[in-house]
This record gives C-alpha cells, sequence and structure tokens, in this order.
C-alpha cells in the first residue's frame, strides 16, 4: 500500500494543541467563552498563524475574515482541497465544537509534512468567521460570502449588541495578527472536508468512532419585533396596556404548540428574548426574539417556515409585530464522492463507521454550493454541545485526525 499520512498523525501534538486553544477563552466551568471576532478570538488566530507559520504554512486573510493556512502543491494553478472548521463558540461553548475540525486539518497538514508526502494540489486549512452567530447574526457569516450566499457589504454592516460592527470588529482583530496575505473570494475550491464532533448521541451509543455526514438538516432563522406601548405597572388599566410581553409569549407559546411533531423532526427554540424597558414596574414597550426552526426535509422546513409570520400575526393581540427571516438554508445532501472517499479511507485503517444525518448546521452545509464537500464526525460524550461540559475522547480525535489526513491526501495527491 502507498505510504498515507495518517501514519503520521501525532496524538501527543494534537492535544497539546487542543489544550493550548481551549485555555483561550476558557470558563471556569471548564467550557469556552470565544465569540466571532472577539479579543479571544483574534487570539487563536494568531495562535493558528504561529503554529502554521512553524511549518511555513502561508497565512492568508479573505475580506469577511475567513483565515486560511496553506501547504502549497507543486501545480499552484490548480483549485487547493480545504478542510477546517471554526474558532469561535457559543457563550457558554465547549472545547470542540469547530476548535477540532481546525485542529483535525492542521494535524493532516503537519502529518504531511512529517510524511514527507508532496501533492500536486495546495491543501488548506480554513477557520471560517462566525460560525456561530451569537455575537453577530446570523451565524456561518464567513461561509456564506465566501460561497456567495450573501455579500461582503451587508456582512460588514452586521452590529452586535453594543452597536460594534463586524467590519470594526475585523480591523481590531486584524491589529492583533501579524501581517497576513490577502485571499481573493471566488477563488476556486476543488474539495471540502469538514471534521466535527457529532453534537449528538448517536456514534456514542452505537459504539462507532467514525460517522459519514450524509447531510445537513434545514435551518430557517428569524428576528421578531413585538412593539407595544410602555405604561405604569400599578396604574394602567388592563384593557388599555398595549403589553409587548405578553404579546410575545403568545406567539412564542402558539408556535411552539404549532410547530410540534409526533416524530419530534421539527425543531422549534426561541433562544434569545430581550425585553425593553426591562424594569419590574413598566409594562414592557417592545420584546425582540429570536427563531430557529430546523427541519431535515426541506418541503416541510419552508412550509413550516412560511406559517411563522402568520401565527406571530394572529397573536399580537394589541401590539405590532414584524417577522424578519435571517437565514432560509435548506437541507444539504453531502457528494457521494467525497462521502465515498472517507469510507475507502477508514476501511483502509481498519476504522468502522455509520453514515449518519447531521442536526446542527456546519460551514460545510454552504461550501457544498461551490465545491464538492463533505463532513467527518467523532463521538461526543451523550451528545451535550453549546454547553461547558461538552466532551470527546482523545482516541476519537485523532481517529478523525487519521482518516481526514488520508482523505486529504486522496484529493490533493
Ligand atoms: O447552529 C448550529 O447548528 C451550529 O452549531 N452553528
Ligand atoms: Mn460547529
Ligand atoms: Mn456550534
Amino acid at each position: 500500500m502507498n505510504a498515507q499520512p495518517s501514519s503520521h498523525v501525532d496524538a501527543a501534538r494534537l492535544q497539546r494543541r487542543h489544550q493550548a486553544l481551549a485555555a483561550i477563552g476558557a470558563t471556569a466551568a471548564g467550557g469556552v467563552d470565544r465569540q466571532a471576532l472577539s479579543a479571544g478570538d483574534a487570539q487563536a488566530m494568531a495562535l493558528l498563524v504561529q503554529w502554521g507559520r512553524e511549518r511555513n504554512f502561508t497565512a492568508a486573510l479573505d475580506a469577511v475574515g475567513n483565515l486560511f493556512l496553506r501547504r502549497p502543491g507543486s501545480q499552484p494553478q490548480q483549485p487547493a482541497v480545504l478542510s477546517g472548521s471554526h474558532l469561535d463558540t457559543q457563550p457558554g461553548g465547549g472545547r470542540f465544537d469547530g476548535s477540532y475540525g481546525v485542529l483535525a486539518a492542521l494535524e493532516a497538514l503537519e502529518a504531511l509534512e512529517d510524511a514527507g508526502l508532496p501533492c500536486r494540489r495546495g491543501i488548506e486549512l480554513v477557520a471560517w468567521m462566525n460560525e456561530e452567530g451569537s455575537r453577530f447574526a446570523p451565524g456561518m457569516m464567513g461561509s456564506a460570502v465566501l460561497s456567495g450566499g450573501r455579500t461582503l457589504a451587508e456582512t460588514l454592516a452586521v452590529a452586535d449588541a453594543a452597536g460594534v460592527t463586524v467590519e470594526r470588529a475585523l480591523q481590531q482583530v486584524k491589529q492583533a495578527l501579524p501581517p497576513l496575505d490577502d485571499r481573493p473570494f471566488g477563488t476556486p475550491v476543488h474539495a471540502y472536508v469538514e471534521a466535527h464532533i457529532e453534537q449528538g448521541p448517536v456514534l456514542e451509543q452505537v459504539g462507532i468512532p467514525l460517522g459519514v455526514v450524509s447531510g445537513i438538516q434545514g435551518k430557517h432563522t428569524f428576528r421578531v419585533e413585538v412593539r407595544g406601548e410602555a405604561a405604569h405597572a400599578g396604574t394602567a388599566p388592563r384593557r388599555q396596556r398595549r403589553d409587548a410581553l405578553l404579546a410575545a409569549t403568545a406567539m412564542v407559546q402558539a408556535m411552539s404548540a404549532e410547530f410540534q411533531d409526533e416524530a419530534d423532526l421539527t425543531k422549534f427554540t426561541v433562544g434569545r428574548f430581550t425585553v425593553f424597558p426591562n424594569a419590574p414596574s413598566v409594562v414592557p414597550r417592545q420584546v425582540s426574539f429570536s427563531i430557529d426552526l430546523r427541519h431535515p426535509d426541506s418541503a416541510v422546513l419552508r412550509a413550516a417556515s412560511a406559517r411563522v409570520a402568520a401565527i406571530c400575526a394572529a397573536a399580537r393581540g394589541p401590539c405590532e409585530v414584524q417577522v424578519e427571516r435571517l437565514v432560509a438554508a435548506d437541507a444539504v445532501t453531502f457528494d457521494a464522492e467525497i462521502r465515498a472517499r472517507i469510507h475507502t479511507a477508514a476501511e483502509r485503517l481498519g476504522v468502522t463507521r455509520l453514515d449518519l444525518p447531521s442536526l446542527a448546521g456546519h460551514d460545510a452545509g454552504l461550501v457544498s454550493q461551490v465545491a464538492p464537500s463533505g463532513m467527518i464526525f467523532i463521538p461526543c460524550h451523550l451528545g451535550i454541545t453549546h454547553h461547558e461540559q461538552e466532551s470527546a475522547e482523545m482516541e476519537h480525535m485523532v481517529t478523525g485526525a487519521r482518516v481526514l489526513a488520508d482523505v486529504l491526501y486522496g484529493l490533493a495527491r
């Protein structure tokens, strides 16, 4: 059998890197708070650039803040193979969501170097800007701009709760980084493979160390603004009140009831709910809330999504309501050849695997619009994720990195 980079994947190095990255934004409860374009995110990017430089990988940044480390190929005109994930986390995030895919890609690049295996194509590690969408909504901004789903201008103008725009935050991040090459949008991509923790319990339950991801369920997100009128909590008569909180909670209850299904396939979440002026003795004049709606079947998701505005309008009472859809991502099926390559690489290494869909969203879903794409999952404990207790076994992290390394080599050699 030909030499493969998997035999040069170094478990101790991967563990060291994982610990160093998890220390940036570490929380007291063992998680990570490293939101997009924060000081911690910049520090993580700088560390990645430093690790890349130690191996002579060139670093580049595109105009939306996606970071690339490139291991050049012998035929620079050939489109590169991409692999990576994201460095940003949810506010109380874990140490694996995103970080693992970035580090597995770095480990694959280093293993190729250590094995002395040149490739025709360059291989680029990518750390996507703002996958999580917590500080700046919606998420997956970096991959959306790269794949043409969002414009750069509209993305740079998005502001966080404090009024800081993506553009401003990105300028601050750049100040924390050494000078990097510019990477133009429209650079062709040969293929994209992302490694990630499953974020579900299936692989652990069945005792299989590797998932070959068949696709990603669809996701639609909304921002809802409910407007009433402020009034005195003691003196305003009930009949005259326009209480935005009562209207908003009625909307949430109505949608929660409407979107229940027997098979539990429709996922409806209101994760952010902001009340104005948020004072105990004032009738709320305004409420803003988010909706995250998902389903594996795009047609079902679209039908549910189309009902959101009408359900909110029916429950608004004396208030006004405005519903804005932020994201309408249909379900994705990953490229059959990439999936076959993952199976073949795993088979060669004697790794058992399971085909399974992803219920969480990933940048790979957007990248699949511009290049053949696929994903590798490793088990995570009890499926706990977007949570400080998120955990995965080192042994599985190594297995995923080994399979990834061989897949990337096969695509680039
Ligand atoms: O929202 C998601 O599914 C992902 O974690 N960004
Ligand atoms: Mn993720
Ligand atoms: Mn996440």
